[in-house]
């Protein structure tokens, strides 16, 4: 098997019931169990005891917004969020001795699971050309290793430059800002997988690719939609907020394929409650929708509130608000009289009683909060489905005022903070303005590769250098295999990462590892302790400051790395004032404050306890789109024919894993236990197809012509609508085919793979 891939190795899977409520005693106990596996427990309780309070770190888990006001003592952290820290805090480390006694080939053997729990890179590692394994080098040699290679490309746009979402405020400012003095907008970012069809819907429809709502308006928001997220494994800190939300008197109406525990029911364990086993029941109305089939369900909820407000006029639409502050209410009202109620039923696969309680429930709410992730993100028509949801919003004039609007949930810590630094392949001519006012060069213009074209292009042979700042580009992007052959027909890789993951060992001609200090990690340089800043899902800046000793001192930050490099890479003719920056970051904020807008003041107003909200126009009722308003869409509903043995496929998270980084093996939420490679599958379609829960299966895609096959999946019976599959990525990334993207946002369809079953010759 291609190195590429998760060798097939099962590991004794163990199922039990799906479980009823999340959280409680059995997370704190969780958290103790993996903090403790990793360090001692003075370290564990240093870093946890800073997690998220204000003068501690942001935790480098999800994007999930801390409490403005009252921070709780002695735990503002999930579960979820000791497991990130006990994976990065960790004191096991890579020296040397480890690459010298295991080749390349032989960590490809290693399980994803196997490869993150090997320890923290050490030093900076370098594989030669045709050389088995990696070996130590000093930064200065990489660097002109690095600048050796850009400086010997025809043209700096045959280089790419991904990042990943947990890079500071400021390395990502001075990431971008290198690559574009070095002269190309090559700067695809896991946003590109992830949130970029939010981005692409919310800026057209409203006029800020951001969520509009605070945390403040979840507690106050009347009804609560959460469609295609799973936050009690994903942002576990939300429930808290949902459980004020519930407190206050909101309705919560879920919309998913599977029951998620973490939105039935909650136990808050930072509560004298949920230690007392007082469980708070989230969820009102459970709809439990096909794959990809919330547009039809949104479309019915819409035709349906229609009807009502023919019925009863000015009773359930917000007809002053949409008069002033929207476009294209007649003809999506027209649109909608298009629709047959009965088809848009059945094609949401949800029951039309259930749907009617939820359309009841919003008739005469005023104030309502959608929020949304990867099941409506990463689909064919994601961008049409999240204007769907705007529509929604928009007929109810819940947008731009207390408890309502717009919730996308960022995925990493700072995701979005890189973008507002200008971590884009199509930088606005604003940002590129700016960079040319502030540093004097003159940025590229034409718009680079995002994640989908970088890989192509390094398949193709257009691009021969790839530079990785955090994230596992070849498991974290589609079509596993592809992308593998593309990163080898590169002359150089590098990653500038914490932990050894499968891009390492997937790699081009030469390749480097450049180990960074991670949000934990005490950043002092010059004597003074440093910190950096980041931006939460709700636009909050705030500061980061890591508390705990590195565990080797041949670890670098990446705001230091990046300036290194770039002095190595321009020498004196740079414009950049790259030894200031990585002396001081305030510097670095100083100058970031007179290139991106919002940031006035920077460094003054990051420093005050709990930082400060970005400006938010469609927060405020202002849509800064091309008209000024917030324009409706009219979209049609998406069906995907099946064929009798054809099944839609999604591909999720477990409750133990980041992403392509495996904590456990447990999904515990789940009931599954010990095992990863499994496939969730309806008990009918299991019986038609003549398997029985425990069959070992082989998973084919057949998209383009091309035949993929992902081995080795046991099945488990599992309360999802017929005709859905699920899997965990990334072991079936090898399926996701690299040309089946989002219109408008080229993110992959993550979410809806098209698969054949067939029994394996597999042994469990
Ligand atoms: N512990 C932990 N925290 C994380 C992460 C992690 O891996 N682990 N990842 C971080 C990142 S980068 C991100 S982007 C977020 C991801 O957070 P989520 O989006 O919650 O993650 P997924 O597991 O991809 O879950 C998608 C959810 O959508 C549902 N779903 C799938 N297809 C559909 C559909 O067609 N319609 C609807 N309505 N639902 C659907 C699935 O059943 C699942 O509940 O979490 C962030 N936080
Ligand atoms: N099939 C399928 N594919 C998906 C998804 C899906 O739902 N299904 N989800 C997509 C989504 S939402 C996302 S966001 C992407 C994620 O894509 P990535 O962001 O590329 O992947 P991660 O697994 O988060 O990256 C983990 C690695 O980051 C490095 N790292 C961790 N912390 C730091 C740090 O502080 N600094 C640096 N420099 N490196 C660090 C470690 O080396 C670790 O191995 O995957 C996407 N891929
Ligand atoms: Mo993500």
């Amino acid at each position: 098997m291609d190195s590429a891939e998760n060798p097939v190795r099962f590991t004794g899977i163990r199922l039990g019931p799906p479980k009823q409520v999340a959280a409680g005693i059995p997370a704190v106990v969780s958290s103790m169990r993996h903090i403790l596996g990793e360090m001692n427990a003075f370290r564990g309780m240093k870093a946890l005891l800073e997690l998220n309070q204000k003068d501690g770190f942001d935790c480098p888990g999800c994007a999930w917004p801390d409490p403005d006001d009252e921070r709780s003592g002695i735990a503002e952290y999930c579960e979820n969020g000791a497991k990130a820290i006990a994976e990065e805090a960790t004191t096991k480390k890579l020296l040397p001795v480890f690459f010298a006694q295991h080749s390349i080939a032989e960590l490809g053997q290693l399980t994803d699971y196997e490869i993150g729990k090997k320890g923290r890179i050490a030093q900076p590692m370098h594989l030669a050309p045709g050389a088995t394994h990696y070996t130590p080098i000093a930064w200065a040699d990489a660097y002109k290793i690095i600048a050796g290679h850009l400086h010997k490309l025809s043209s700096p746009d045959e280089a790419v430059f991904y990042t990943s979402g947990r890079t500071s405020n400021e390395a990502a400012f001075l990431y971008q800002l290198m690559v574009r003095e070095y002269g190309t907008n090559n700067l695809p970012d896991c946003s590109n997988m992830c949130h970029e069809s939010s981005g692409v819907a919310l800026n057209d429809a409203v006029g800020i690719g951001k969520g509009s709502v605070t945390l403040e308006d979840i507690h106050e928001a009347e009804v609560l939609i959460i469609l295609g997220q799973n936050p009690g494994t994903n942002h576990p800190r939300m429930l808290t907020a949902l459980q004020k939300a519930k407190a206050n008197g909101a309705t919560i109406i879920s919309v998913n394929p599977l029951p998620e525990t973490g939105l039935l029911n909650f136990l808050n364990p930072q509560t004298v409650k949920g230690v007392l086993n007082i469980k708070t029941h989230l969820t009102d109305i459970f709809l439990q929708v096909k794959i990809n089939g919330d547009m039809a369900l949104l479309k019915a909820l819409s035709l349906l509130m229609l009807q009502e407000e023919e019925r009863v006029p000015g009773s359930v639409f917000d007809q002053e608000f949409i008069a002033g502050n929207t476009q294209g209410y007649e003809d999506y009202i027209a649109h909608l009289k298009t629709q047959s109620l009965p088809k848009l039923i059945a094609d949401s696969g949800v029951a039309p009683e259930l749907i009617q309680q939820a359309a009841q429930a919003l008739f005469h709410k005023k104030k309502i909060i959608a929020c949304w992730a990867m099941g409506l993100t990463q689909h064919k028509n994601a961008v049409d489905t999240i204007r769907e949801v705007v529509n929604l919003l928009l007929l109810k004039g819940s947008i731009g005022k207390p408890g309502a609007g717009t919730c996308p949930v960022r995925g990493h810590s700072n995701v979005q903070g890189d973008r507002t630094m200008g971590i884009y392949e199509q930088p606005s001519a604003a940002l590129l303005n700016k960079i040319n006012a502030v540093y004097g060069f003159q940025p590229p213009q034409a718009h680079g590769y995002d994640v989908v074209h970088a890989i192509n292009a390094m398949h193709r042979g257009d691009a021969k250098v790839f530079m990785a700042m955090g994230g596992n580009f070849l498991s974290a992007t589609p079509d596993t295999l592809y992308t593998a052959e593309a990163l080898r027909n590169c002359d150089l890789t590098v990653h500038v990462s914490t932990k050894l993951n499968r891009s390492h060992v997937v790699h081009g001609k030469e390749a480097l590892i450049l180990p960074c200090l991670g949000r934990s990690d005490k950043d002092i340089q010059h004597g003074e302790q440093q910190f950096v800043t980041c931006e939460n899902s709700m636009g909050v800046i705030q500061m980061s400051k890591g508390n705990l000793q590195p565990v080797s001192n041949d670890m670098r930050s990446e705001p230091v790395i990046v300036c290194e490099l770039a002095m190595t890479l321009f020498g004196e003719k740079s414009r950049v004032p790259w030894a200031d920056y990585a002396r001081h970051y305030d510097h670095i904020r100083n100058d970031i404050e007179k290139v991106i807008p919002g940031f006035d003041n920077y460094n003054k107003r990051v420093r005050h306890p709990g930082g400060f909200y970005l400006p938010n126009g469609a927060r405020d009722g202002r849509f800064n789109t091309y008209n000024g308003k917030a324009n409706f869409n009219i979209a049609d509903v998406l069906t995907t024919p099946l064929a009798i043995d054809e099944y839609m496929m999604m591909t999720i998270r477990s409750h133990d894993q980041f992403n392509t980084t495996i904590y456990g093996l447990d999904d515990r939420y789940r009931g599954v236990y010990h095992e990863r490679r499994v496939i969730f599958m309806h008990p009918a379609d299991i019986a038609a197809a003549g398997f029985h829960p425990g069959d070992v299966v082989d998973l084919y895609n057949y998209h383009g012509g091309k035949e993929r096959v992902a081995y080795g999946f046991i099945i488990v019976s599992y309360h999802i609508p017929e005709k859905c599959t699920a899997t965990y990525f990334p072991e079936t990334n090898v399926l996701v085919p690299v040309d089946s993207v989002a219109d408008k946002s080229n993110t992959p369809t993550s979410k809806l793979v098209i698969i054949k079953i067939k029994s394996s010759t597999i042994k469990n």
